[in-house]
């Protein structure tokens, strides 16, 4: 059968005839598309003695072509070269089965009716919802406008018409490799992303991204107007772990630690590291008693829970501050994360291994003795203060 595809050089015809072949026979139709010898893709192969009818893995091409015959025909070819096939009658069709399927490559036929061939790789180029799916255009030798304008419309290739198979089958590897090394970049570039945003200790959100996602967080809960809690949670005694059991143990600590907030968290919820030993949630339609509620549980389950490092176990507590929004004082990210912070500091400063709401009875209280000037005595006064659940 392969001498009935006039159009395939002399150059290549080994490789050709080697392959199974179920093209079926030449009709009317496919005449024009078949017809030249003189095609200028007919160049001597330099790929056809090293690749076979090997399978390329299966890579879906979708076949775009008004003409039947045209269709079934590089259907026949791709799937006996290991490519699986899709197929469109026109450019509606190739549209809709493209945003469906979403194949690894098309192979679209410029001159279709209703919506043409251009007019496809401009729409779908134009959707950024799609990952990058090479098109090579199918154009007429003698339409050097169409082709100009198509590439420019988006499409990555072309091969004109009559179309010589093994220079296809080129251009489809060139293509797909073209696309993997897209995929290569963007899996890259998601991987730094994900580093760039994550705390390597603990694996949790790190403090930059989460005061990215605090900003974001709190601005569409104003949007919303729902409410949205901030929980600023803070180790008791940490520092003495690191002391007596050395710094791994603490990392230990911290790790299981990280581990329990995750679990308790809602999947919405973020989870973050703020600083060493302290960690920040934020919790999306959450009002404060809900926040408070929640709170309250993540401390009893690290105030039940054992810790273990190489070496031994140890016990500890953690303090909470809450805050919410709305609150008639908090209008700002930074004010909210204050205000839980704030009521942090009082939890610390009040006994340890304890929930404190912002504006709450404990936290007023605590605050009209005056004794709450700044963050810089946070730690000090920590330092020297009772001692909470150490183990
Ligand atoms: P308080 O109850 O007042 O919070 O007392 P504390 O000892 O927990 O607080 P302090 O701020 O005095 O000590 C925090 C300690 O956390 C000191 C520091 O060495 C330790 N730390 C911070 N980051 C890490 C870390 O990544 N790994 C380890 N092992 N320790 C850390
Ligand atoms: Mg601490
Ligand atoms: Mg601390």
């Amino acid at each position: 059968m392969a001498s009935e595809l006039p159009n395939e050089g002399t150059a290549s015809a080994t490789a050709v005839a080697a392959a199974p072949d179920p093209a079926p026979a030449s009709t009317p139709a496919l005449a024009p598309a078949l017809a030249s010898e003189s095609a200028p893709e007919s160049a001597p192969d330099l790929t056809a003695g090293t690749t076979p009818a090997a399978a390329p893995s299966q890579h879906r091409i979708l076949i775009v072509d008004d003409h039947e015959d045209n269709v079934e025909l590089l259907r026949a070819r791709l799937e006996a070269r290991g490519y699986l096939t899709l197929s469109a009658a026109d450019g509606e069709e190739a549209l809709e089965v493209a945003q469906r399927e979403i194949p690894d490559l098309i192979l679209l036929d410029v001159m279709m009716p209703k919506v043409d061939g251009i007019e496809v790789a401009r729409r779908l180029k134009a959707n950024k919802a799609l990952p990058f799916i090479p098109i090579v255009l199918q154009t007429a030798l003698d339409s050097a406008e169409h082709t100009a304008e198509g590439l420019d419309a988006g499409a990555d290739d072309y091969i004109t018409k009559p179309i010589n198979f093994v220079v296809l089958e080129a251009r489809v590897r060139t293509q797909l490799r073209v696309k993997a090394l897209i995929e290569e970049v963007e899996r890259q570039r998601n991987e730094i992303l994900q580093i760039s945003r994550t705390d390597g200790l603990t694996k949790l959100d790190n403090r930059r991204h989460l005061e990215e996602r605090l900003d974001e967080m709190f601005g569409h809960a104003k949007r919303m107007n729902e409410p949205f809690a901030c929980v600023m949670c803070d180790l008791d005694k940490f520092k003495s772990v690191n002391d007596t059991y050395g710094h791994q143990a603490g990392d230990a600590v911290l790790a299981q630690l990280a581990a329990i907030l995750k679990r308790e968290a809602r999947e919405i919820d973020r989870v973050g590291r703020y600083g060493g030993e302290e960690f920040m949630l934020l919790l999306p339609g959450t009002p404060v008693d809900a926040a408070v509620t929640f709170s309250e549980r993540v401390r009893q389950a690290i105030e039940a829970h054992t810790f273990t490092f190489e070496g031994g176990t140890l016990q500890r507590t953690m303090s909470i501050g809450v805050a919410a929004w709305p609150h008639p004082g908090i209008s700002t990210a930074d004010a909210l994360v204050k205000a839980a912070d704030d009521a942090l500091y009082v939890a610390k400063e009040t006994g340890r291994n304890r929930v404190v709401r912002f504006d709450g009875t404990e936290f007023n209280a605590h605050s009209s003795e005056g004794s709450h000037d700044g963050q810089q005595q946070h730690h000090d006064a920590g330092a020297a203060g009772v001692g909470g659940g150490a183990g």
